[in-house]
């Protein structure tokens, strides 16, 4: 087979790598996407959901906008509803002046393929055994399995954008990589169900457990327990989930929950991982290929989006002027918005969730916290603003 030659090999077919395709061809670079699953699969899973206000505006930009502003829900944070406490509001609008915007990463997911569609980018699905080769010379190249064949494309650079159990961060040495890990003792259970959502994006914290009201659309509804890291969907038929679902919600909501059969259902571990430098030669790993957050605060699409934003102005200026300014900053400025975002996951998911080993004390750390938060103006202003998410670098 002839070696196919693009300027930009584009491992994964996630969010990040179809971003980052379809910007580098708005951009005049070529890339090929090399993704392991067919497109249905890919479009079958079921994740992400809230957008900070800088990804909307990125979406936009890249004309992107259009059905996320018809269908997705614009909305000016989330509430808190803290057994026992009046029900308390993250005021993204009030604090910052942003809005957050709830629409699903399935949705993005179909629009950026509809949109490598129409510009006739290329993307290789049911790529197997994709290796990375000469990262750290001026020629890399990857290779896949295609119908029993093998597939060599060469190119100027390769971005890693294949998830967390991909291939791309593991041919960066050992020597070379240092990684950060944080798991947490429990996961979360989610499920998606054609009814009606509650109106309000909701994270309940409870004795019995945290819990989230989330949504799709006016007729698709998110909700997640926390669970057992080890809690297999099978062991929660709906009738169970919604019995707990609004044992962990204030009375006044679990009355206006409207449940029905779930039509997905599947288990999340919780961790925080950090794996650093973002750059090995000519790779670069963006999203969660380099980094994954507890999903408390909703950072992990995100983030993807932010590194693609960084990393597609630097293979533009790269490809464009041969300057690499850029490029050798990508990884450190990433990772500045990568820690800050790891931080306040970390920090929202302590303050929301009860470990199974809580002590009394820690118990009533996490109930001050949050009666500070409610009391505290500079508080909230401080959440609201990193809920929202932080300008980008220029
Ligand atoms: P993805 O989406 O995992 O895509 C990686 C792609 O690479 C492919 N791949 C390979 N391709 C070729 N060769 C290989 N060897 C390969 N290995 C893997 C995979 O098949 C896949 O198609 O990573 P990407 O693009 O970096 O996107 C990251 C996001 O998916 C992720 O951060 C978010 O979903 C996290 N997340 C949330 N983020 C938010 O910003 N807001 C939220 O509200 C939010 N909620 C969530 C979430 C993640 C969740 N789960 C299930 C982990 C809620 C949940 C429950
Ligand atoms: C979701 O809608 O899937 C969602 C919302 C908020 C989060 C996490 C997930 O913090």
């Amino acid at each position: 087979m002839m070696p196919a030659r693009t300027q930009v090999a584009i491992i994964g077919g996630g969010p990040a790598g179809l971003l980052l395709s379809h910007i580098l061809d708005r951009n005049g670079i070529a890339s090929i996407v090399l993704e392991r699953q067919s497109r249905a699969h890919v479009l079958e899973r079921i994740r992400a959901g809230v957008l900070e206000a800088g990804t909307v505006e990125l979406l936009r930009d890249v004309g992107l906008g259009g059905r996320m502003d018809r269908e997705g829900h614009p909305h000016d944070g989330a509430a808190i509803a803290w057994e026992g406490r009046p029900r308390f509001f993250i005021d993204t609008r009030k604090f910052t002046g942003k809005m957050m915007m709830a629409y699903g990463q399935t949705a993005i997911t179909e629009d950026l393929y509809a949109a490598r569609d129409a510009a006739g980018g290329e993307i290789i699905d049911e790529a197997g055994n994709v290796q990375l080769h000469e990262l750290n010379s001026s020629k890399p190249y990857v290779t896949c399995e295609k119908e029993g064949a093998t597939q060599r494309i060469d190119c100027d650079y390769v971005a890693g954008c294949d998830g967390f159990h991909g291939v791309s961060r593991t041919a960066i040495p050992a020597s070379v990589l240092k990684t950060y890990e944080k798991s947490c003792p429990f996961g979360w259970l989610g499920i998606l169900s054609e009814t009606q959502p509650f109106p309000d994006l909701c994270y309940c914290c409870h004795s019995r457990g945290f819990a989230l009201a989330s949504m799709r659309s006016p007729m698709l509804s998110r909700y997640y327990l926390q669970c057992d890291r080890e809690a297999k969907p099978e062991e929660w038929p709906d009738d169970r989930f919604w019995q707990e679902f609004k044992a962990r919600c204030p009375k006044e909501m679990a009355e206006r929950i409207v449940t029905g059969p779930s039509i997905e259902k599947s288990v999340t571990p919780l961790r925080s991982f950090v794996a650093e430098p973002m750059r090995y030669g000519r790779l670069f790993l963006a999203g969660d290929a380099a980094h994954i957050v507890p999903p408390t605060g909703a950072k992990g699409l995100n983030l993807a989006a932010s590194d693609v934003l960084y990393l597609s102005r630097a293979l533009t200026e790269a490809c464009r002027t041969g300057r690499n300014h850029y490029l050798d900053c990508y990884s450190d400025m990433a990772l500045r918005r990568v820690w800050g975002a790891v931080r306040v996951s970390w920090w929202l998911t302590m303050l929301l969730h009860r470990s199974p080993d809580e002590t009394p004390f820690e118990e009533k750390m996490r109930l001050s916290q949050f009666d500070y938060l409610r009391a505290s103006e500079h508080a909230q202003a401080s959440l609201a603003e990193q809920y929202a998410g932080l300008p980008f670098e220029a």
